[in-house]
C-alpha cells in the first residue's frame, strides 16, 4: 500500500468560538427553592390496604388534639416584615457560630414572644411604660423613629398579655398565670410531631434560646427527648414555614390558652415610608386563641408587639434582662 494514493483528508472544521459567557447577576437566595422536599423512604405500591396501631407519638398527639377541638379557638393573622431581623441575623451567625450555636429565626420569635407578654406583667407589676421610654436615650440616639414606633406599637398592646402565658382547668373555672415563660417549639422529627419547650425564656438571652433549642433539636431528631423538655410548656410557636406555606390554623396544646404558626419568610415588594417600593423579607404569622378566655383585641394588641419587636429588633434591648 506504500506509495498508494490516500484520500485527501477531511477538511478540519471550522468550529465557532463559544459565545462569550454573558456576566449573570448571582440568582437571589430563594428562601421557597431552598427547602429540599424530604424523600425518606423510597415510595412503594403495596397493592392492599394495610392496618396498623396508632402507637407513641401519633398516639399522644390523638389525645392532645382531640382535647384542643373543645377549645373555641379564635384566629388571628398578620404581616412581619422581617427585612432588618435577616439582616441583622446575617450580622450574628458567624458570631454564634464561633462559640459553637446556629442561631435560626426562632430564638427571635420565641424572646419577642416572651417580651410581650413580660411587658403586660410589668404593667401590672413592676413599672409601667414612662420608665421604659425614659431608658430609650440612654441606648438610642434621640429621634430614633423605628424605636418610638416600636414603642408606641407597644404602648397599644401593654393589657391583659400574661393571659397569653397561662392556662386553665379543664371546665374553664380558674385560670393560673404562669410564672415561667416555657415556650414550646413544634418540631417535625423522624418519629412524628414533638413539642419539646425552651424552659424561663424570660430569663434567657437569644444566644441562650438558641444553644437550648440546639440541644432540643439535636435529641429530638434521635428520638432522645425526656419528660422535663416534652411537659410544662406555656406558649407554642409552631415554624411550619421551615417546610413552607403562608398561613396556617394551629390548634392549642391544652392547657396552654395560644399558639403561633409561622409562615415562610419570602422576598417580596413592599412599600418604605417614602412610598419607594423595597426588597421586603415578609413572613406571616397566624395565631390561635382560646377564645374562652381571650378576646380579639387582645390578642391583636400582643401580635402588633411581637412584630413591633421583630421588625425593630433593636428594640429588644430595651427589655432585654
Ligand atoms: N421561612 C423560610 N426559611 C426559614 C424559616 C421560615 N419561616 N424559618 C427558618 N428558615 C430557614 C433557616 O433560616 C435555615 O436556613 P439557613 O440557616 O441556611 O439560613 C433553615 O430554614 C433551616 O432552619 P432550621 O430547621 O435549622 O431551624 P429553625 O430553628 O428555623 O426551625 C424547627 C427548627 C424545629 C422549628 C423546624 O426544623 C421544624 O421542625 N419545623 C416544622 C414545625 C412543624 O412541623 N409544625 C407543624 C406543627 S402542627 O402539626
Amino acid at each position: 500500500q506504500t506509495g498508494a494514493i490516500l484520500p485527501p483528508s477531511p477538511k478540519p472544521e471550522i468550529i465557532p468560538p463559544l459565545p462569550k459567557p454573558e456576566t449573570v447577576p448571582p440568582a437571589p437566595k430563594d428562601r421557597g427553592t431552598k427547602i429540599a422536599i424530604p424523600i425518606s423512604k423510597p415510595i412503594v405500591f403495596a397493592g392492599k390496604d394495610k392496618t396498623e396501631a396508632v402507637t407513641g407519638f401519633h398516639k399522644a398527639m390523638v389525645k392532645t388534639m382531640t382535647a384542643a377541638l373543645q377549645i373555641p379557638h379564635f384566629g388571628y393573622c398578620d404581616e412581619i416584615d422581617l427585612t432588618q431581623l435577616v439582616q441583622l441575623r446575617e450580622e450574628l451567625k458567624p458570631v454564634a457560630q464561633a462559640r459553637g450555636v446556629k442561631v435560626s429565626f426562632m430564638p427571635f420569635f420565641i424572646k419577642s414572644s416572651s417580651l410581650s407578654t413580660y411587658l403586660g406583667t410589668c404593667m401590672y407589676g413592676h413599672y409601667m411604660l414612662p420608665d421604659v421610654l425614659s431608658f430609650c436615650p440612654l441606648l438610642f440616639p434621640l429621634g430614633d423613629k423605628s424605636i418610638k414606633r416600636a414603642l408606641s406599637a407597644a404602648s397599644l398592646g401593654l393589657l391583659h398579655y400574661p393571659i397569653l402565658n397561662a392556662s386553665v382547668d379543664e371546665n374553664c373555672q380558674s385560670i393560673t398565670y404562669k410564672a415561667s415563660h416555657n415556650i414550646g417549639v413544634a418540631m417535625d422529627t423522624e418519629q412524628g410531631l414533638i413539642v419539646p419547650n425552651v424552659k424561663n425564656v424570660q430569663v434567657c438571652s437569644v444566644f441562650d434560646i438558641a444553644s437550648e433549642l440546639n440541644r432540643l433539636q439535636t435529641l429530638g431528631s434521635s428520638g432522645q427527648l425526656g419528660t422535663n423538655d416534652l411537659t410544662g410548656g406555656t406558649f407554642t410557636l409552631s415554624n411550619i414555614g421551615t417546610i413552607g406555606g403562608t398561613y396556617a390554623k394551629p390548634v392549642i396544646l391544652p392547657p396552654e390558652v395560644a399558639i403561633g404558626a409561622l409562615g415562610k419568610i419570602q422576598v417580596l415588594p413592599r412599600f418604605n415610608g417614602k412610598g419607594e417600593v423595597f426588597k421586603a423579607q415578609i413572613m406571616n404569622v397566624s395565631w390561635s386563641a382560646d377564645h374562652r378566655i381571650i378576646d380579639g383585641a387582645t390578642m391583636a394588641r400582643f401580635s402588633n408587639l411581637w412584630k413591633s419587636y421583630l421588625e425593630n429588633p433593636a428594640s429588644m434591648l430595651v427589655d432585654l434582662k
